[in-house]
């Protein structure tokens, strides 16, 4: 079995260096310290499997360094305690203490040797525990980024941008300060795609949403693909004035990526037209209806021309 990282705690210098090499003997890592504070101070860095505690010391008793242990490291070390005192009521109150299991000194090599491979098997299934549960949160953690991000783009997908319009009506509602969001659909890209082939136009959505992305990645902003070549953007606290100046900037931004389409009835380059609407939530409205009105907003655009907002 794999060595421990063992730390040995005695006030007493010979006991502490007897036992110190007998644990190297046996082939462990020991940090052998002479009190309780000196026990804290290294106990982060050493990072033991297992603790040796003295009961009787003077700065602090070995109890009450297993308290401190206890309530100071979450995760679970084995400490057993050492005493040259065997009364049943001792023992049991140092378990109850925080402790796993008591040695009387002087301990017996046997005894030792025994209680050490115990301790090393737990060891070595604690750490087989660990491992799954960071395999388990690792895997948590992809799942949650499959199921609300939007595999072409990154940008959160609908499922997630639903959920985030609901949570703002409903913070929003409570605390009466305007929401904006932000509908905008891509111009002649059935057009784009048609003379510049789907991976090309696959690109350029890659390209947008990074664009909003980069925009709009501050708290309270959320950027979605809400589908295709549509996305929206929700704008915590955005009243109407501001939410026309975020429009505006995101045309003049995606302009500036200057994305050739030659073939936009539009512009020589990629243009988006946008809808915006600024409310402040009453905490029940309906989503759907939401983005209905914005989808509103968003075809007077394009029916008015296309590369343009209305708010
Ligand atoms: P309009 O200005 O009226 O919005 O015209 P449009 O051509 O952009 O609109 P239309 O709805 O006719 O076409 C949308 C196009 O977007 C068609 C579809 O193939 C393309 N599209 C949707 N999702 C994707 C995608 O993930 N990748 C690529 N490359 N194209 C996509
Ligand atoms: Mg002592
Ligand atoms: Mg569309
Ligand atoms: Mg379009």
């Amino acid at each position: 079995m794999d060595p421990m990282h063992i730390l040995l705690v005695d006030d007493v210098f010979s006991e502490r260096l007897h036992l110190e090499l007998r644990l190297k003997k046996l082939g462990h890592v020991v940090k052998a310290v002479s009190s309780g504070q000196d026990a804290l101070n290294c106990y982060a860095t050493f990072d033991p499997d297992l603790v040796l505690l003295d009961i009787c010391m003077p700065d602090m008793q070995g109890t009450e360094l297993a308290q401190s242990i206890r309530e100071r490291f979450t995760e679970w070390v084995p400490i057993i305690f050492l005493s040259g005192h065997s009364e049943p009521e001792l023992i049991a109150e140092a378990i109850d203490k925080g402790g796993d299991d008591y040695l009387t000194k002087p301990v017996n090599g046997m005894v030792l040797s025994a209680k050490l491979k115990a301790m090393q098997r737990i060891s070595a299934m604690r750490r087989k525990l660990q491992q799954t549960s960071l395999q388990l949160q690792k895997a948590n953690e992809l799942l949650y980024q499959q199921v609300n991000e939007d595999g072409l783009t990154a940008l959160a997908n609908r499922r997630y941008l639903d959920q985030k319009l609901t949570e703002f009506v409903s913070l929003h509602g409570r605390n009466g300060q305007p929401l904006t969001m932000i509908m905008l659909d891509v111009d002649h890209f059935k057009l784009f795609n048609d003379h510049y082939g789907h991976i090309e136009g696959d690109n350029c959505l890659k390209l947008l949403a990074d664009t909003l992305k980069h925009k709009f990645s501050r708290a309270g902003e959320i950027c979605a693909r809400y589908g295709g070549e549509e996305f929206v953007i929700l704008l915590s606290c955005c009243n109407s004035i501001q939410a026309k100046k975020e429009c505006e900037r995101l045309k003049q931004a995606i302009a500036a990526l200057n994305i050739e389409h030659g073939f936009s009835q539009t512009s020589s380059s990629v243009t988006v037209s946008q809808g915006a609407i600024t409310w402040i939530p009453t905490g029940l409205e309906s989503i759907e209806n939401l983005y209905q009105e914005v989808d509103k907003l968003l075809y007077q655009a394009k029916a008015n021309g296309r590369d343009q907002y209305i708010t």
